[in-house]
């Protein structure tokens, strides 16, 4: 029976999930939320507190020790551990884990009788990790980009950006000189939690490599003229690289004490967005997914390669090959809840009443849930922006201004991708009906869903699949994501929002620079 397990870390918790690829189904599932099941971390929704709004760390034993905790759920839920055959990972992008010169001796040596964070504990250069949330590094960026130009987005996808791990480490190295001298690796979320299931240092893929502003995705090699403006002697501080995902190793004795067997293997991590593409099955040009979770994203797999004009958008490595592109909004499953809260409704009211008793288009009010600094378009002050007396409009009138608006700015920024006949929908909200209908209106598009909400996890489970057992991604997509529901865009809703389209891109750009 080859078991699969594909984990994946994203920002608010670590989902694990075990698939039988003969029987396509999935057997288990568990997860690690931060805030409800690790709150001595203080990160309650993923992040540490700080007074700068633009500052988004993390702690990275958090990671570490909700791994521990998910295979213990496992093995106490009785999912068939010792049957698993391979092993697959994603986690949130971006992010970035600081380790000295003891790191591998410390992988080499875990011992069961440990559990990982007390001994993982002395192996950091940095306490804390910035993740792709923080929007702090606007001085770093600017440099980049005048010592580079526009060779940077040419040949790494994208322009530099705030959230990317270049421009963090930078600060860094900026900022505190010694730290970063007592580095000696930095890796990405995901390659961090792969080196700990195979015992040394695990390779970055190119998915998750691309969101960087390192790696130049023409060579697949890191770009060594950007790394040395970036950092100094940042080269040697880098993991290898991987082109699409490979076997790096086996799985480290550690993991015997789950009932997993030591040496099974364990294929490079990718990025959460990548690993999504995937468990969506969405390979098909024509299909775009839109992941509606933490952070909301667009992405579509493409060819040839092309980068965003506009600069908001990237291009990332896809581990099936070639190349996807991504459009990232910050504002996402938080800013719908908090606007759900505030209205004191509950969610069958936010995705039934709100669009029953409204009418599409909202008579043109909408609002931009810009709570947290937004990545697209970039605003730096946080705060929700609208066209009308917001606090005084009805709970409907809100929660429709709301999920209008951000299907719109989503439209607006997306266009360079393509015009999409199919939006294949995955995440949290993927439940909610009235921000599906409101998306199929609004991109004119038959909006499909698939079984699972957690097409990461999935995804990377699917990843495994195929690197270790050489089962392709078209009869894996075939049997774990058919299209579910599918809502199709109605005539009348398309023609309102197509009518007033360029009202709101004009609403939008004077919100930004409030
Ligand atoms: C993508 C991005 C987010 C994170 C967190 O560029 O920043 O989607 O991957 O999920």
């Amino acid at each position: 029976m080859p078991y699969l397990l594909g984990f994946d870390s994203s920002t608010q918790g670590l989902k694990a999930l075990i698939l039988d690829a003969n029987q396509g189904e999935i057997v288990h599932t568990q997860v690690v939320t931060y805030g409800k099941d690790l709150p001595s971390y203080h990160c309650p929704d993923g992040v540490l507190q700080n007074p700068d709004p633009l500052v988004k760390h993390s702690d990275p034993l958090l990671w570490v020790e909700a791994l521990d905790l998910v295979l213990l759920r496992l093995k106490n839920a009785g999912a068939p551990l010792n049957q698993v055959v391979g092993i697959g990972g994603d986690a949130q992008q971006h992010g970035s884990v600081y380790l000295n010169a003891d790191f591998p001796a410390i992988l080499a040596g875990l011992n069961p009788a440990q559990n990982l964070t007390e001994q993982l504990a002395p192996a950091f250069s940095r306490k804390t990790s910035p993740v792709w949330m923080d929007s702090s590094t606007g001085a770093e960026c600017a440099e980049l980009a005048k010592s580079i130009g526009p060779r940077l987005q040419e040949a790494t996808g994208s322009p530099a950006i705030e959230r990317f791990t270049g421009p963090q480490i930078r600060k860094f190295a900026k900022t505190d000189p010694e730290g970063y001298r007592n580095t000696s690796r930095i890796h990405l979320v995901s390659s961090f939690l792969c080196s700990i299931l195979i015992g040394k240092d695990a390779p970055v893929d190119s998915g998750d490599g691309a969101g960087m502003n390192l790696l130049n995705l023409q060579s697949m090699k890191w770009d060594p003229e950007i790394a040395n403006t970036t950092a100094p002697g940042l080269l040697e501080k880098l993991p290898g690289l991987r082109a699409v995902p490979a076997t790096e190793g086996g799985l480290s004795p550690y993991f015997s004490k789950y009932g997993l067997i030591p040496g099974i293997p364990v294929v490079t991590w990718t990025g959460d967005n990548p690993a999504s593409l995937i468990g969506s099955g969405a390979f098909d040009r024509n299909v775009a997914v839109v992941s509606l979770g933490t952070s909301d994203t667009f992405f579509a797999s493409i060819n040839p390669y092309r980068i965003d004009r506009d600069r908001f958008g990237h291009v990332f490595g896809l581990p099936s090959g070639g190349f996807m592109c991504l459009t990232c909004f910050k504002n996402g499953s938080l800013a719908r809840d908090r606007v759900r809260e505030e209205a004191g409704v509950d969610w069958y009211f936010f995705a039934v009443n709100a669009f029953r008793n409204t009418e599409p288009g909202n008579r043109k009010q909408w609002a931009l849930p810009w709570f947290e600094p937004e990545i697209t378009p970039l605003v730096t002050k946080p705060g929700l922006q609208s066209n009308f007396d917001f606090a005084a409009g009805s709970p409907e009138v809100r929660i429709r201004a709301v999920v209008e608006a951000q299907a719109m700015s989503m439209r607006r920024h997306s266009l360079w991708i393509g015009d999409f006949k199919t939006l294949r929908i995955t995440g949290g909200a993927s439940e909610n009906i009235g921000i599906l209908q409101t998306f199929a209106d609004v991109f004119n598009a038959t909006v499909e869903t698939i079984s699972i909400k957690d097409s990461a996890a999935l995804g990377s489970a699917m990843i495994a699949a195929h690197t270790t057992g050489g089962i392709s991604y078209q009869t894996l997509a075939t049997a774990f994501c058919p299209p579910m529901k599918t809502i199709l865009p109605r005539e009348h809703a398309v023609r309102a929002y197509s009518e007033c389209f360029l009202e709101f891109s004009e609403f939008e750009v004077a919100a930004q620079s409030q």
